[in-house]
Formats: structure tokens, C-alpha cells, sequence
């Protein structure tokens, strides 16, 4: 056994390797939201880019930096440190892979900056075919999810290690859930992996002339939707788990939170096709065959918001709340760590509707390629994700820092909250208002020569640049909150919320941890999803596309 002082500086060490993936994370906002904010001015007219700086270049920092570096860096950092909390320090070898990733990772992120801030790399953060980066981005976007799996494997291992020790018992809620996440996340990395190595790569190098666009596309959503819920899932671990803590109350139910993990290993990744719901190349029948299985992903979210509401709804009863929606009044509306996550639960209710809208194949044909789309990703993973992630952080980082959050900066960070919210209202509001219409995703501002519908975009692209300017408010504000909580603040002692199950006798069914059972299903789904189709493609394949640098 360890002494507790040795088991105090166990934690301290895998809280460092944790913080060392928040400094990454919180870089990233600060770079990728600037680069946002030049965006919108660009858009709305009011700014032409200094010394040459391409929109499209811009345009790639932002979702590189945002969508793959933050969002990958902050998510291992705080699975590997959930993990370590709740089944156990990490070994020292497993400490040392961690370090390991985290270095790959970042050595990968450096690789694909410096190629994007060379200009040699403006093909946007779904780098579609036949746009042609530089040999080295792809390589850096390799190291990152390399480096991303030897982190998972630190997840894994720590895991089994701990299932060895505890067997017949369900493991801590945050382990299996970070698991799922994990394994999720290396099944669908291999549909990336397999376009960037077998495909883009050698085509970038000249090794081949050619590339197949379609068959590079259906990889890249093979892995492009999943993406999405690894970014979602550790906000649901923060919902189910830390939330319910925090307000003083319980957890619905262990065994449903649990489920819904499962239902996202199962159904997130055979579902691709509805971001290519418009291109040629695939069978309708397919295409349909995969929005029946988006329908179905949808659940897991659905029984989510049922257990939130339950949540809250029973913690205002047991304080003596009455009437239909008397339980509000009684959730704790003075404390950040609460109310930004719950703005962002808010802002998932109509990310979600949109979602769906999306989804549905006719509809699809409206919106898809219009700068709705690019609306419906700032409310999911750039309000409901980020908002939960600067809540996690309020009481991770002095957690992990030994400081605390003190009532001025959890006051600053509910104006942080509000800041954001209306911004991103503003912000997009105006994105879904203008797809509407017509208005172009991943295009700089034009008149089109002044015809006519172009023309009604212009005023929704002046407000998306009034909504980004408030947004960037917002990012200065989480900026000095990180920096104050990460150096400043003074020393103290935060705890890593965990919520109990209101049912305290409630068993989850071993049943859910049966792997080869959950894996096995989700892969065959994935064959079944994916096969006839991949089958046609290569069957038919034209003679590929040469690459085009367009900037
Ligand atoms: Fe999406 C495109 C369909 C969810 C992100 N999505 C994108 C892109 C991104 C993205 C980045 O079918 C653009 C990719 C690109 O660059 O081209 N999306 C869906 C569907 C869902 C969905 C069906 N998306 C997400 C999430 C994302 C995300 C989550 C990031 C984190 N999406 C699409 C489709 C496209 C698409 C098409 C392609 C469009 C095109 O044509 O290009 C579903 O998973 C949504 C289910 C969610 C719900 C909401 C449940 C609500 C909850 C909150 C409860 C709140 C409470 C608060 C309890 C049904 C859990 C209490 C409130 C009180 C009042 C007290
Ligand atoms: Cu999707």
C-alpha cells in the first residue's frame, strides 16, 4: 500500500501530465480564436488581412487549431486525469507513456502549424481531396493521433489493471466512460490514418499522381462523425458525473449513464454517409441505410437530457420546490462551475434540433454547404463542448494546480458564460439565418457581382461579425481566468467532483463491460454500413484527381 503522502505525490505527477495537455489546449484558444475573430471581420466586409494573410489560410488555423488540437489535447488531459482519480494513480511506466503521447502530440501540432503559417497548408481542417497540403501537415496530423492512441493506451491499460484488481465489481463510472470514449476514438482514427497514409501522403510526396476523392471523403466521415462525439462525450461525462455533484444532488442513474456510452460505441461511427448525403458515388440505398443509424444515434442524447432533467428536477424537489418547473429556482445560480456547463446543456437543444434538420435527407439538400452548417457546429461543439470544458476547468485547474477559484473569478467566468452566450446567439443565429438563404460556408466575402440574393447575406455576415467580436470578449475573458487559476490564484485545495448514483444499492449490470460483445457489434455495424459501399467505389473508381493548391 501507499503511504499518503506518496499517494498525494502520485496525483501531483499525473496532474502534471494533465496540465501539460491544458497549456497545449488553452494555446490553441488563444490562437484559433483569434483567428475566428479575423474571420467574421473578414466575412462582414470591414477587413481586408495585413501582409498577404490568405481567408483561407485563416480559416484552416481556426479549425485545426479548434477543432483537432484543443479539443484533443483538453479531452486526453482530462480522461487521463478522471482515470487516475477514480481507478488509481498510474504506474510510473504508464505515467511515462503518457508523457510520450503528449510529446508525439505535440510535436504533430507543431509539424502542421508550421506548414499552415507557411501557407503551404490552406485546405481547412477536413483537408478534403483534391486540396493538396504540404508531405509534412499530414505527417504532424499523424503524430497527433498516434500520439492520441499511446494516451488511450495509458486509458486501457489503467483500466485492465484495474479490472485484474476488482473482478465481478463495475468499474468507476469516469474510468469506463473515459474507456468508451477512448476505444470509439481508436476505431475511428483508423479511417484518417488510412486516408493520410495511404492516400494523401504518398500523393503529397509525388510517390502517385492521383488520388480517388470519393474513397479519401468516405474515409475521412468514416472517422469525421465519431470525432464529433469524442468531442461531445467528455461534456456527457461532466453532465452525468460532476454536475450532479456540484449542485448538491444525484446521479439518475449509473446504469443508464452507462448505456448511453455503449449506444455511442455502437452507433457513432457507422454513420458517415450524412455528411455525403449530396455526392455522387454512393447508392441512395446506403445513404439511407446510414441516416437510419444517425436516427439512432440520436437516442443516447435524448435519454441524456431525460436524466438531466431528472437530475435537476429531483434535487429542487428534495429542497422543497413546487409546481411544474418550481425545481429551477432552486439550482445553484451563483456558481460558474454550474451555470456554464448549463448554458451549454441549453445551447443543445436547438444544436441538436438543428442536427436533425441535417440529418434528414430532403432538408439535407437545403442546407448542406450553406454557412447553416457551419451555424449548427458553433452551437454543438463551439458553445454546448467548449462551455462544459471551460466549466471542468474551473475546478480541474486549481485541482490540479493546488490553487482555488475564488468568488471573484467565478464571478468573472458567469460574465465569461453570458458573454458567450450572446455572442454565439448573435453569432449563430445569423450563420443559420443566411444558409437560409443561400449563403456559402468556407467562402470569403464576395458580392458576386453584385447580384441580388447575395446581397440580403450581407447584413446576417455583419452580425456574425458582431457575435465573433463578443465571442472574442469571451476568450479573453477564459484566457486570464486559465492564466490566473494555472499561476495566480492562491494555493488551496480543490476537490475533483464525482457525483453518487441516487440509488445507492443500483449494481450496473457487468453485462455492459463485456468488450469483445460491444466491439464485436460495433464493428460488425461498421461492416455492414460501409462494405458494399467501399466495394462499389473501388470497383468503379475514376482515374483520380491530381492535387490542387488553390490559395
Ligand atoms: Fe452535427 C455536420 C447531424 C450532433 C458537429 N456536425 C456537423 C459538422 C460538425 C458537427 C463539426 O446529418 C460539420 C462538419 C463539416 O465540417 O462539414 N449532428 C447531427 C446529428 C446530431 C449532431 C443528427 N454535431 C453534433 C454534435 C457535434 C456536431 C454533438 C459536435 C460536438 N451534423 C449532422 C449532419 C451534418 C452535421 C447531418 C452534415 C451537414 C452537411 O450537410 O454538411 C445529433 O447527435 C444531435 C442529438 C442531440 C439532441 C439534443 C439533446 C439535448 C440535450 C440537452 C438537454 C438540456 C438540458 C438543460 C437538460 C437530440 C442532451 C435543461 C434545460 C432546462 C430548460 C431546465
Ligand atoms: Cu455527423
Amino acid at each position: 500500500m501507499k503511504t499518503v503522502s506518496e499517494k498525494i505525490k502520485v496525483d501531483r505527477l499525473d496532474g502534471k501530465l494533465g496540465m501539460a495537455h491544458f497549456y497545449v489546449a488553452f494555446i490553441a484558444l488563444a490562437i484559433g480564436g483569434l483567428a475566428g475573430l479575423l474571420q467574421t471581420l473578414v466575412r462582414s466586409g470591414k477587413l481586408v488581412l495585413p501582409a498577404g494573410i490568405g481567408y483561407y489560410q485563416i480559416l484552416t488555423v481556426h479549425g485545426v487549431v479548434l477543432g483537432l488540437v484543443l479539443t484533443t489535447f483538453f479531452i486526453m488531459g482530462f480522461q487521463l486525469v478522471a482515470v487516475s482519480r477514480t481507478a488509481g494513480t498510474f504506474t510510473s511506466k504508464q505515467r511515462m507513456a503518457g508523457w510520450i503521447g503528449f510529446w508525439t502530440m505535440t510535436i504533430g501540432t507543431f509539424m502542421a502549424a508550421v506548414m499552415i503559417l507557411l501557407n503551404e497548408a490552406s485546405v481547412l481542417y477536413t483537408f478534403y481531396a483534391p486540396l493538396q497540403a504540404h508531405a509534412l501537415f499530414y505527417l504532424g496530423l499523424t503524430f497527433v493521433i498516434v500520439g492520441s492512441w499511446i494516451d488511450g493506451a495509458v486509458i486501457i491499460s489503467a483500466y485492465a489493471a484495474w479490472r485484474k484488481r476488482n473482478p465481478g465489481k463495475p468499474s468507476p463510472l469516469l474510468t469506463f466512460m473515459s474507456l468508451v470514449n477512448t476505444l470509439m476514438w481508436i476505431i475511428a482514427t483508423i479511417g484518417v490514418a488510412a486516408t493520410v497514409l495511404l492516400q494523401l501522403l504518398p500523393w503529397s510526396l509525388g510517390l502517385v499522381d492521383r488520388v480517388d476523392v470519393a474513397i479519401s471523403r468516405t474515409l475521412f466521415w468514416y472517422f469525421g462523425h465519431p470525432l464529433v462525439y469524442f468531442w461531445l462525450l467528455p461534456a456527457y461525462m461532466a453532465w452525468y458525473v460532476v454536475i450532479p455533484k456540484i449542485i448538491g444532488g444525484k446521479i439518475f442513474s449509473d446504469s443508464l449513464a452507462r448505456l448511453t456510452f455503449i449506444l455511442f460505441l455502437l452507433f457513432s461511427i457507422p454513420v458517415g454517409f450524412h455528411h455525403q448525403l449530396m455526392e455522387p458515388g454512393i447508392d441512395p440505398a446506403w445513404k439511407f441505410f446510414q441516416v437510419i443509424l444517425t436516427f439512432m444515434v440520436i437516442i443516447p442524447s435524448l435519454m441524456t437530457a431525460f436524466s438531466l432533467f431528472a437530475t435537476f428536477e429531483t434535487y429542487g424537489r428534495s429542497k422543497g420546490a413546487t409546481g411544474l418547473f418550481g425545481w429551477m429556482k432552486k439550482l445553484p445560480w451563483g456558481d460558474a462551475r454550474f451555470v456554464v456547463p448549463f448554458i451549454g446543456m441549453l445551447s443543445f437543444i436547438p444544436a441538436g434540433a438543428g442536427g436533425i434538420i441535417n440529418a434528414s435527407n430532403q432538408m439535407n439538400q437545403v442546407v448542406h454547404n450553406t454557412i447553416w452548417v457551419t451555424g449548427h457546429f458553433h452551437l454543438t461543439v463551439a458553445t454546448a463542448v467548449i462551455l462544459t470544458f471551460f466549466g471542468i476547468s474551473y475546478w480541474l485547474i486549481p485541482h490540479l494546480t493546488g490553487r482555488t477559484f475564488t468568488k471573484a473569478m467565478n464571478k468573472l467566468a458567469i460574465i465569461q458564460g453570458v458573454f458567450w452566450a450572446i455572442g454565439m446567439t448573435f453569432m449563430s443565429g445569423a450563420m443559420h439565418a443566411a444558409g437560409l438563404l443561400g449563403a456559402p460556408r468556407r467562402s470569403s466575402f464576395s458580392e458576386y457581382g453584385g447580384a441580388a440574393q447575395a446581397a440580403e447575406w450581407i447584413p446576417y455576415q455583419v452580425a456574425q461579425g458582431v457575435g465573433g467580436t463578443i465571442l472574442f470578449v469571451g476568450i479573453i475573458l477564459i484566457l486570464y481566468i486559465f492564466i490566473n487559476l494555472a499561476f495566480f490564484a492562491p494555493k488551496g485545495e480543490e476537490e475533483f467532483p464525482i457525483g453518487e448514483a441516487a440509488d445507492e444499492s443500483e449494481k450496473a449490470p457487468m453485462v455492459l463491460e463485456n468488450w469483445k460483445l460491444w466491439i464485436g457489434i460495433a464493428v460488425l455495424l461498421i461492416l455492414f454500413a460501409y462494405t458494399i459501399p467501399f466495394v462499389d467505389m473501388i470497383q468503379n473508381a475514376p482515374i483520380g484527381s491530381k492535387g490542387y493548391k488553390l490559395w
